[in-house]
């Protein structure tokens, strides 16, 4: 489905949450996704505030908050939500089995499932993590839900590779509504009548990596040879001083115009 267009695919797919994404990246004409890992709430809604415009979703480390509370963090994050038209992504990494995930993604401060649209999951522990992820969804909003499996990371030296990868694949096949997609490093094969979401970290226009294994493509290597849907992008918006307006602006215009050139 890379060389069909966001509009196209959001008419085509039956899954609710995908339809609600696909239409705000074409009305907003952007296929950027920013990663804001910031310490305080105060910091995390005033960069989302600026970015806002630029983006179609963002993306959360919610425990990274020092001063995290529902009423004070989560509140306004959706208003914000509301106010500036993107879907809200708990990179929360979900890996163990089944009816524990159901308790981490709906229970503790967090209560991930009544708030983020998509959350993430490793397929290492089994289907099951899928099946109680979907669970908790349920029993905790009428919202539409949807998850990404891990299928490849972007870090120096990561074992998500080749067989692992596959079957990670096989995982998300076993519930094609609730499952939306991947976080990976290219586009995944797909079968007939799939139209899966990729989501790509490990973006950035200035750096090749960080101190701790991260390493960076550039957005046209990612959108236009690698034929992802969305680049996640952190630190390249908002770290080093950078301007988040300005990289804002570069980033979602570089995301585009990559798109553009992929579906002509
Ligand atoms: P940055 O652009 O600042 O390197 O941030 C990347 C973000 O994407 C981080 O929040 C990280 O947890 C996440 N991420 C990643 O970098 N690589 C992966 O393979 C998967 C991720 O979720």
């Amino acid at each position: 489905m890379s060389s069909m267009s966001y509009a196209e695919r959001a008419t085509k797919t039956s899954n609710p949450l995908v339809k609600k994404l696909f239409t705000i990246m074409e009305e907003k004409k952007t296929n950027l996704c920013a990663s804001v890992d910031v310490r305080t709430t105060k910091e995390f809604l005033e960069l989302i505030e600026k970015l806002a415009p630029f983006i179609c979703v963002v993306k959360t480390h919610i425990d990274i908050l020092d001063d995290f509370t529902y009423d004070g963090t989560i509140l306004p994050l959706l208003e914000l939500k509301k106010k500036h038209n993107f879907l809200i992504f708990e990179d929360r990494k979900f890996a163990d089995i089944g009816n524990t995930v159901k308790l981490q993604y709906s229970a503790g401060v967090y209560k991930i499932s009544t708030w983020a649209d998509i959350t993430n999951a490793h397929g290492v522990t089994g289907p099951g993590i899928v099946a109680g992820l979907k669970a908790a969804a349920e029993e905790t909003t009428t919202e539409p839900r949807g998850l990404l499996m891990l299928a490849q990371l972007s870090s120096k030296g990561s074992i998500a590779t080749g067989e692992y990868t596959k079957q990670t694949i096989d995982i998300a096949r076993t519930d094609k509504s609730f499952v939306v997609g991947f976080i990976a490093q290219h586009k995944v094969e797909e079968q007939e009548g799939e139209d899966w979401v990729v989501m790509t970290p490990g973006v950035g226009l200035d750096d090749k990596g960080d101190a701790l294994g991260q390493q960076y493509r550039t957005v046209s290597e990612v959108v236009g040879k690698e034929g992802c849907d969305i680049i996640i992008v952190g630190r390249g918006l908002f770290g080093k001083g950078r301007d988040p307006l300005v990289e804002g602006k570069r980033y979602q215009e570089a995301g585009w115009n990559s798109y553009l050139n992929r579906i002509q």
